[in-house]
């Protein structure tokens, strides 16, 4: 194909973006969309299985037999949002292998979130409301994102997360109205949860590489910055309701902007634990790595029976 060609075609393309189509599988993109797309379905899949990690922990310590139950299906959701979008990754032309060698070998990013400890029960308020706040915020807006298969996939996962996010908020509300022990452990899981969960969106627009073709591809409906700001002015009122305190000394309404002011991010920090420096990264790579080597077994089984199947039905077509 000639240059001019690709030129046209690339014209073409946006112009279907900008009337809002949605583009599937089999048609022509660009390959830099399809390489984008790749990149931040992967990764956003990868969060999704390596954020089973951190709540796995309390399973065998929920303090009820009615938490064990909650805890246990919402780590299931996450692991079938992984797969939904292993899935919708799939259909850009990677195998899941691949993916799983990329995050395995530290290629692929995950969410920087994942790599802090869950230390108290009430980290699973913290990380419910907070984290699962801070994915649905984001997911929400992927719903309208330009990949077909991206944003349906989007549209199961936010009904699940916002059960995910109300029974975070739950249990943090029943701790609040308990000892103040038990409300101490809420605004303790709240200072240590609060400033992660705003890295969550990414560095500020200035300096993301990715946000300016990402909003013109629609692969991003809103900002990093913008959805942060929104997920602080929905958050905010949240607290006040449990009686927490956000740990901001800056955080004030604006009454000019009609949205919270807020303090300066520790970017270093954000930084480092994307790099691979954080408090958990190295444990929750072995965590993975080894549930991929200790599944070799089911997989080569998998793989077996599907043969054997294949071969029954080659012999009775004879
Ligand atoms: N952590 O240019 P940008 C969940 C990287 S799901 C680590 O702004 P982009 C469910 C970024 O990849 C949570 N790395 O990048 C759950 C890029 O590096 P690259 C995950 C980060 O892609 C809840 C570089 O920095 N959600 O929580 C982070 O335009 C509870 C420059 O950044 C999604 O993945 C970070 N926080 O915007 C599960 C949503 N931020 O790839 C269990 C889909 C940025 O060029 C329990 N993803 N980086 O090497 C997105 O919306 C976007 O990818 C952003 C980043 C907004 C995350």
């Amino acid at each position: 194909m000639s240059e001019q060609e690709v030129k046209n075609l690339e014209a073409l393309f946006q112009a279907r973006i900008d009337r809002d189509e949605k583009i599937e599988p089999k048609e022509w993109m660009p390959e830099k969309y399809r390489q984008t797309h790749i990149r931040q379905i992967s990764q956003h899949a990868h969060s999704e299985i390596v954020g089973m990690l951190p709540e796995a922990n309390w399973i065998t310590r929920a303090p009820s037999l009615r938490r064990k139950v909650a805890l246990l299906a919402k780590i299931q959701d996450e692991g079938g949002h992984g797969l939904y979008l292993y899935s919708a990754a799939e259909t850009l032309g990677i195998s899941r292998e691949e993916m799983y060698e990329q995050l395995h070998s530290g290629k692929a990013k995950y969410s920087s979130i994942f790599n802090y400890p869950t230390i108290t029960w009430a980290d699973m308020g913290a990380v419910g409301w907070l984290v699962d706040g801070a994915a649905i915020m984001n997911q929400v807006a992927l719903m309208g994102t330009s990949y077909g298969p991206y944003a349906r996939a989007m549209v199961r996962i936010c009904k699940e997360e916002s059960f995910h996010q109300r029974q975070g908020y739950e249990i943090l509300l029943t701790l609040c109205n308990g000892t103040p022990e038990q409300k101490a452990m809420a605004q303790d899981a709240l200072n240590r949860w609060w400033w992660p969960s705003l890295m969550m969106f990414g560095p500020k627009d200035e300096e993301s590489p990715n946000t300016e073709q990402s909003v013109k591809w629609k692969l991003k409906r809103k900002t990093n910055d913008e959805l942060r700001q929104q997920f602080v002015d929905q958050t905010v009122p949240q607290a006040n309701i449990l009686g927490l305190t956000i740990p901001d000394d800056k955080l004030k309404w604006n009454e000019e902007r009609k949205h919270y002011d807020f303090g300066e991010i520790d970017w270093d920090e954000f930084w480092q634990v994307v790099k691979g420096h954080g408090k958990c990264n190295k444990q929750r790579l072995e965590a993975r790595k080894s549930a991929w080597e200790n599944g070799t077994w089911v997989r080569d089984a998998a793989v077996a029976y599907a043969e054997k199947q294949a071969n029954k039905e080659e012999k009775k077509a004879i």
